[in-house]
């Protein structure tokens, strides 16, 4: 059993490190106040290959695997959650959905300019009376002729304002539900009918635009359902599978970020006339946090590897989603304890670190349908 990262992995982890000190950390409190990320940082993670880093290299992509992916995200979760939240949405679960079930076509169609960063990807699956309930869509699709048209709205969808290229999730038979009768799209901002709706103020990831997507008669071609008829529903799950795992790196990275500047501090903050490093209180808490993001990243790793050999991983992604996720909040909230009165000022990073780990909880599934999903795997398989 060999524990090394491949050597082209370790190589794409120290240049997107670098690239996060030199240009993300000195700018993650700009994007946090000004709520977006300056274009000329899009445009160079664009030119670095970041919008494609999973995707083999005959479609532009860089070829890194789920596993290289992952690695990236983690280091990007040093910086402001919103980085890693524009490539997760666009690669990780709106990208990979054409890659793991488009056609040949709609893959060269739409991958390539995806991962150049020229197309903007978003998946649209949530609605107001389906969230973890997502089998009860209410968007519909009818075939007429060589088109669909597509009737209803999204909600809380990452990138939504400024996708071009947009995954939705729509009924095509009320009576089949999730085992035949939800189909997936690939829509195009400019499909007639298309349009943003309200751009949602959330409790952190500022920098990461979130909205509602309005399908009034929303004409898409009929090449344009993604895999088969009816399948659509089993496409968002096994998109959700990988995206899980990236959601997780990006959570580990954060959590290193919170340790090394929870260590940092301890060393530097005296009281009682010495650090407050050498006072145990502060040990334990150090000790746990490095524990416990030491299992998270072993297991995302282990879950992207599994996935890059191509076997299901729908277990170990809602596991590693759920610790993952729930290690960074506890992490998280032991760096703000460290840090003190400090740590929650708005001008330290920890403050925002803690409003935006709280999301991992909940999008890309709830940590409650992540128990659902380990506990009715448990239940199958008897182990
Ligand atoms: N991979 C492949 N196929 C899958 C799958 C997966 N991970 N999960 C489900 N399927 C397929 C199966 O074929 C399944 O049928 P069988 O069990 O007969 O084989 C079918 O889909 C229906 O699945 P299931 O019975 O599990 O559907 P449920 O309606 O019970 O819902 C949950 C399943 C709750 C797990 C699902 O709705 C979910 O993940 N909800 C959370 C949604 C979410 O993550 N939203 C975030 C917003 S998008 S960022």
């Amino acid at each position: 059993m060999d524990f090394t990262l491949p050597e082209e992995i370790e190589m794409l982890r120290k240049t997107v490190r670098e690239f996060v000190e030199k240009r993300l950390l000195p700018i993650s409190m700009q994007v946090e106040e000004e709520d977006k990320i300056p274009d000329e940082i899009v445009d160079e993670m664009k030119d670095m290959g970041f919008f494609g880093l999973p995707f083999p290299e005959e479609y532009d992509g860089v070829g890194m695997g789920e596993l290289g992916y992952v690695v990236a995200l983690e280091e990007l979760g040093a910086a402001n959650a919103a980085f890693g939240n524009l490539i997760g949405a666009h690669t990780g679960i709106a990208g990979m959905s054409i890659y793991l079930d488009g056609t040949p076509e709609q893959k060269q169609k739409y991958i390539p300019p995806m991962a150049r960063g020229e197309m903007i990807g978003a998946f649209a699956l949530t609605e107001p009376n389906a969230g973890s309930d997502a089998a009860a869509i209410e968007t519909t699709a009818r075939r007429e002729g060589d088109k669909y048209i597509l009737n209803g709205s999204k909600m809380w969808i990452t990138n939504g304002p400024i996708a071009n290229v947009i995954i939705v999730f729509a009924v095509t038979d009320k009576t089949l539900g999730a085992r035949g009768g939800i189909s997936a799209f690939i829509v195009e901002n400019t499909f007639p009918g298309y349009r943003v709706g309200k751009v949602d103020k959330k409790m952190g990831l500022h920098g990461s635009y979130t909205s509602e997507l309005i399908f009034e008669d929303c004409v898409v071609p009929a090449e344009n359902l993604l895999g088969k008829p009816g399948l659509g529903f089993v496409t968002a799950m096994k998109a959700l599978d990988m995206g899980r795992i990236g959601l997780a790196a990006g959570a580990v990275g954060a959590a290193q970020k919170a340790l090394e500047m929870s260590i940092q501090w301890a060393n530097q903050r005296v009281q009682f006339g010495k650090p407050i490093g050498e006072q145990q209180a502060i040990q334990w808490m150090l000790a746990e946090m490095a524990t416990e993001i030491h299992a998270a990243r072993l297991m995302t790793y282990h879950a992207a590897y599994k996935a890059d050999r191509g076997e299901r991983v729908s277990r170990e992604a809602a596991m590693v989603k759920m610790f993952a996720s729930e290690m960074a909040c506890r992490v998280v909230d032991k760096a703000v304890q460290i840090h003190g009165g400090t740590g929650y000022m708005a001008e330290h990073p920890v403050e925002r670190m803690y409003r935006d780990a709280r999301i991992l909880k909940i999008y890309e599934g709830t940590n409650e349908i992540q128990r659902l999903v380990i506990a009715r795997d448990l239940l199958k398989a008897g182990k």
